[in-house]
């Protein structure tokens, strides 16, 4: 294949939702991953906190040990499942060459996860961000990563992103279904306003769904590390480690801001109303809430 075709082309859909044509071309790969009991699932709706949560845990499990976490780029260490590019990456496979325990990426919505996560009864962690801060930082991140279809002007991306076009799908399916998922399974539902309020209080729940004790320092020196200003220098989390063919960040930096209502920035006061009123109806009935700045 020529790897031109690779890049910018449009989505494919796979039951409905819209991926990456090279992840739906590979579905049934992905659909028998093999998951262990002891695997932890990393899930989140795109540009939610999962590098920051990623980090998190891969120092947690490291003991808080900075070299150790250093050892590779953070799509080595906590590979991205149901990402399969034909010659650069395969997220099936890295797995399976991982030692247990295992971190385990996925953005996949709650129907499309493969069913021996379910079997295997592994513990989750699902982390959601507010819709307005997603979209813009999503925007972004379509213009520098470039196995995303062209963004279009913001004002296009926007609308698609309501509409549930963009990759991965609708944003109020992925935090609903995975919020009434929580019900029935072992998933610890974080919220990436609640990190930036009071990161050590979000730390502290992890490691309790964890079962994990960790002395104080070392709870600080994981907090100190996973600040947005040092994640931002450390090319092992910063994405820099990435091809620029596949991530251009001299166009829009992966750690970009790091705050929560940057979509304040972004929106007119048009865009504004007419979300919010799409938003009103499609998070109609459910139970989960959102703060949109701190
Ligand atoms: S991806 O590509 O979907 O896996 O991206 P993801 O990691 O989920 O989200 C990227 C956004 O998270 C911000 N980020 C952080 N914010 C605060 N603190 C830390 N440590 C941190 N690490 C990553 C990153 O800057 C992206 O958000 P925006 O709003 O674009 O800056």
């Amino acid at each position: 294949m020529d790897k031109k075709d690779l890049f910018r082309q449009e989505l494919e859909y796979v039951h409905g939702v819209p991926l990456f044509w090279t992840i739906a071309e590979a579905w049934s790969e992905v659909e028998g991953f093999e998951a262990r009991p002891d695997d932890l699932l990393i899930s989140t709706y795109p540009k939610s906190g999962t590098t920051w949560v990623s980090e998190m845990l891969d120092l947690i499990y490291n003991n808080g040990d900075i070299e150790k976490c250093r050892r590779d780029a953070i799509f080595n260490r906590v590979p991205f499942m149901e990402l399969i590019i034909p010659g650069l990456v395969n997220g099936i496979k890295q797995l399976e060459a991982l030692k247990s325990p295992r971190l385990v990426k996925t953005h996949l919505p709650v129907q499309l996860l493969p069913s021996s996560l379910w079997k295997n009864d592994c513990k989750i962690i699902y982390v959601a961000r507010n819709a307005k801060d997603v979209a813009v930082s999503y925007y972004y991140f379509y213009k520098m990563a470039t196995m995303h279809p062209e963004p279009g002007t913001w004002e296009e991306f926007l609308e698609n992103f309501m509409n549930g076009k963009v990759s991965f799908g609708s944003w109020y399916d992925h935090v609903k279904g995975w919020w009434e998922k929580k019900k029935d399974c072992r998933i610890l539902y974080l919220f990436y306003e609640d990190m930036k309020e009071d990161p050590k209080r979000e730390l502290l729940k992890v490691l309790k769904f964890l079962e994990k004790d960790l002395p104080e320092d070392i709870v600080n020196k994981i907090l100190h590390h996973t600040s947005f200003n040092i994640m931002k220098q450390n090319p092992t989390a910063n994405y820099s480690m990435m091809s620029k063919r596949e991530m251009d960040h001299s166009i829009s930096p992966f750690m970009r801001k790091g705050i929560s209502g940057d979509w304040k920035n972004q929106f007119t006061v048009a865009q504004y109303e007419r979300f919010e009123k799409h938003y009103k109806q499609q998070m109609e009935g459910t139970t989960l809430k959102f703060r949109e700045e701190i």
